[in-house]
């Protein structure tokens, strides 16, 4: 016979199990919150430098809470499961049952619901960013190649002459044929200089394979296609001195594939279009 309030070893070791894991689950949760917060307080992203940049840091803000939220919730209620449901007694036994509409529909719309949402705002940042630049915006190519990048600048008179990369060569880089129209004052530079609060148009292309042009202080990154010319446009807002790096892994030369991006005033631009090193 056995007596009503003490129950077998293995039932005892259950009841312990549970509690373990529930206090597991939560020590680990609590940890990964600790370990965010400080992360945000030392290995964050750096500082944001354009308008764009920081309604991309907002939106990154808004899922990141949303995901945060979620985590520490589900999290929570992962271990008071493990708790609650713990075998105590003999007697227990699990429950089974095939389903419930009710619930099921209610974190399938609620998470839609969320998704959506998030989708319209990410989806009108990105229609913004890739859409028509405000006029007066300055017009500078892009041309990735392995292992560099060279920016084209249309010069005083404000005409972009074409590209043609099946006819670059030294003797006309990126193939633009001095003799067109607009092109006698275009310049090729490996900087990327830029105007503060200047809108700005980038046109990318790739004279090879797949790069990617990356301003981390912009979050900025967009692939450079071979055969495409892909436009964005953004404003930058701070002046100073920011890396330029190719995110997309394109050969042996990957890692050295990097450039500078300096953000200027007006006066600072048009003497740097006007030097020597320049023309
Ligand atoms: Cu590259």
């Amino acid at each position: 016979m056995e007596h009503p309030g003490a129950e077998a070893p293995e039932v005892q070791a259950h009841a312990r199990h549970g509690v373990a894991v529930a206090v597991l689950v939560w020590a680990v949760t609590a940890a990964a919150v600790v370990a965010t917060v400080v992360a945000t307080k030392h290995w964050w992203l750096p500082p944001v430098a354009s308008t764009q940049g920081m309604a991309i840091d907002r939106l990154f803000l808004v899922v990141f809470s949303i995901i945060s939220v979620v985590f520490v919730l589900v999290h929570l209620l992962l271990g008071f499961t493990a708790m609650r449901f713990r075998q105590t007694s003999a007697a227990q036994r699990a429950a089974h049952w095939h389903e419930n509409r009710r619930l099921e529909a209610g974190w399938t719309i609620a998470t839609a619901g969320i998704l959506i949402v998030l989708t319209i705002f990410g989806g009108s940042l990105w229609l913004q960013v890739h859409g028509s630049p405000p006029s007066g915006a300055m017009t500078v190519e892009v041309v990735a190649q392995q292992f560099g990048w060279q920016f084209h600048y249309p010069g005083p008179d404000g005409v972009l002459a074409p590209v043609d990369l099946t006819r670059d060569s030294f003797r006309s880089p990126l193939g633009i044929q001095r003799a067109e129209r607009g092109a006698a004052d275009d310049v090729i530079t490996n900087e990327l200089h830029l105007v503060v609060n200047r809108p700005v148009r980038l046109l990318i292309r790739s004279k090879d394979v797949i790069h990617s042009f990356y301003v981390p202080h912009f979050r900025f990154k967009q692939d450079a296609v071979p055969g495409r010319v892909t436009q964005v446009w953004f404003t930058p807002t701070r002046t100073g001195t920011y890396p330029i790096a190719c995110a997309e892994l394109c050969g042996v030369g990957h890692f050295v594939m990097a450039s500078t991006l300096k953000v200027e005033t007006p006066d600072q631009f048009e003497a740097w279009m006007a030097s020597p090193g320049t023309r």
